[in-house]
């Protein structure tokens, strides 16, 4: 079978939407650089800039990857094609353009370094998960990180985000170019504010005066981002070489939502990214509270407990009754009360409209892939509103039982000798090896771990005690425990 690329795009027209630009003369030219070249990427932001470009514009973009050469590999042949596949009530397919290469940093170094410090390029644009930025717990830079030390040394070629944004911009600095302005697309509280912060701080250990010039120049807004995007398997890429009748190496599949909120100080010159749908708002907090803990924390919640109950998919638990009664009173009783949504949201319609995306039957969205960077993501999207309801003296017993489950989830993947992917995999499964089953001391092991627990978390008895409770149910009959929570029986 023929590969998808630029010789074979114009055969596709007719059959399927495809990047016309790709074959005109006149090429849109790279504007924008993006860290982290994953799936989520591929069908939101390079999407959302796909249709952008129908409205022209030098936007196209060059993908980067810190380290992984696969995306590289498998889009590089195809001159940075790739077919989005649509998967809901109705099915569409769409080739997208907008990436125009697929650069690796750690062996591409010098090309990488010529796209980020090239005046053309405007905008960087990131998804490299929640640890990719190098925080504690308090979510500022962290400077005794491993990698952020050898940055910081600069005796190599930088191995983080962190260290290549610093590189780039104080070559910028020296060229007397303006910065690009930073826009950070992961599920981060605040994530441009701590994205620019984070470089900031490691520009005042390097620097002080590219820290001066960055706290005067550096645009970083912060962003609302949501598709439910799983990641590619065999069946996605069999389905769409029978549509196509090309092969495309890596398609990206996606539920048919897709938002995405910036706040609103972008320089004029931006692609048509408002035409092509997103939404520029004052002030995206409430956008992102509402995401994070309307649909990222019940979306973990599913993920540990369906895990404990032995189902596969998202959609498969959402289909255990007891289950979904307990998901909806976390959410009506605890996650609701925990925050002020934005005041133009139906936020029961919103909360309900997720729990549907959740069931969509054509989106096989993997829990154990879910259950990825606990010890990242919990910090985000769970004990944020654990906090704001102790602080309110409101309830967290729900909240608690869904911590309660990943500890049983990493204690689980301990037992049975299996992988957990984490960034403190190492410590965490030290910790489920220490584990006996008694809540008294496994819980407080686990909240010992003060890079996911805060002392204002692991110190406070009403969480520990809360804990504790769920964590001991769960030890020996994790069904009978959620049914106990779930008010059933
Ligand atoms: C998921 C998110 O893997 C996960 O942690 O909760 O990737 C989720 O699919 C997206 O945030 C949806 O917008």
């Amino acid at each position: 079978m023929t590969q998808l690329n630029n010789q074979t795009l114009a055969s596709l027209n007719g059959k399927l939407p495809i990047p016309a630009y790709r074959l005109a003369e006149q090429k849109p030219q790279i504007g924008i650089v993006h860290l982290g070249p994953g799936a989520f990427f591929r069908g939101h932001q390079a999407w959302y800039t796909e249709q952008a470009l129908q409205f022209g514009g030098d936007w196209a973009i060059s993908a980067v990857s810190m380290r992984s050469p696969d995306v590289s590999q498998a889009l590089t042949p195809q001159d940075g094609l790739y077919t989005l596949a649509v998967l809901d009530a109705v099915q569409s397919y769409q080739v997208i353009g907008s990436v125009q290469e697929v650069l690796i940093a750690s062996e591409q170094y010098s090309q990488v370094l010529a796209r980020l410090t090239a005046a053309s390029t405007k905008y960087v644009t990131l998804t490299i998960t929640e640890k990719g930025y190098c925080l504690n717990s308090s979510g500022k830079l962290d400077l005794q990180h491993s990698q952020i030390l050898l940055d910081l040394t600069g005796s190599s070629q930088p191995v983080t985000a962190i260290g290549l944004l610093f590189t780039a911009l104080a070559a910028r600095y020296q060229a007397n170019i303006a910065p690009f302005c930073l826009i950070s697309c992961d599920n981060l509280t605040d994530n441009g504010h701590k994205l620019r912060n984070a470089l900031i701080a490691f520009a005042e250990q390097k620097d002080p005066v590219i820290a001066n010039w960055l706290s005067q120049q550096l645009l970083s807004p912060c962003t609302m981002v949501d598709s439910i995007t799983p990641a590619t398997d065999d069946a996605i890429k069999a389905q769409v070489a029978g549509v196509l009748g090309v092969q495309d190496n890596w398609p990206i599949k996606r539920e048919a939502f897709v938002q995405w909120v910036i706040e609103d100080i972008l320089p004029a010159d931006r692609p048509a990214w408002q035409q092509a749908g997103v939404i520029y708002a004052q002030d995206v907090t409430a956008f992102e509270k509402a995401k994070l803990r309307l649909l990222n924390a019940p979306h973990s919640t599913l993920a540990y407990v369906g895990c404990l109950l032995g189902y596969e998919t998202v959609c498969d638990a959402m289909q255990d009754k007891v289950l979904t009664q307990f998901i909806q009173q976390m959410i009506n009783d605890e996650i609701m009360p925990s925050f002020t949504p934005p005041a133009e949201l139906d936020v029961r319609q919103y909360s309900n409209d997720i729990l549907a995306r959740f069931r969509n039957p054509a989106i096989r969205h993997l829990l154990a892939q879910i259950a990825w960077d606990g010890s990242q993501k919990l910090p985000m999207r769970i004990l944020p509103a654990i906090s704001d309801n102790l602080a309110a003296g409101q309830a967290i017993d729900k909240l608690a039982f869904a911590i309660a489950a990943w500890c049983r989830f990493i204690v689980k993947r301990y037992s049975e000798n299996e992988k957990l992917i984490d960034p403190l995999a190492e410590q965490l499964l030290a910790v489920a090896a220490q584990c006996s089953g008694n809540a008294d001391t496994d819980v407080a092991l686990f909240l010992a771990v003060d890079a996911v627990f805060p002392p204002q978390l692991s110190l406070n008895k009403a969480f520990f005690s809360a804990v504790h409770t769920a964590y001991q149910q769960l030890v020996t009959r994790p069904a009978a425990a959620l049914a106990a929570y779930a008010g059933v029986i």
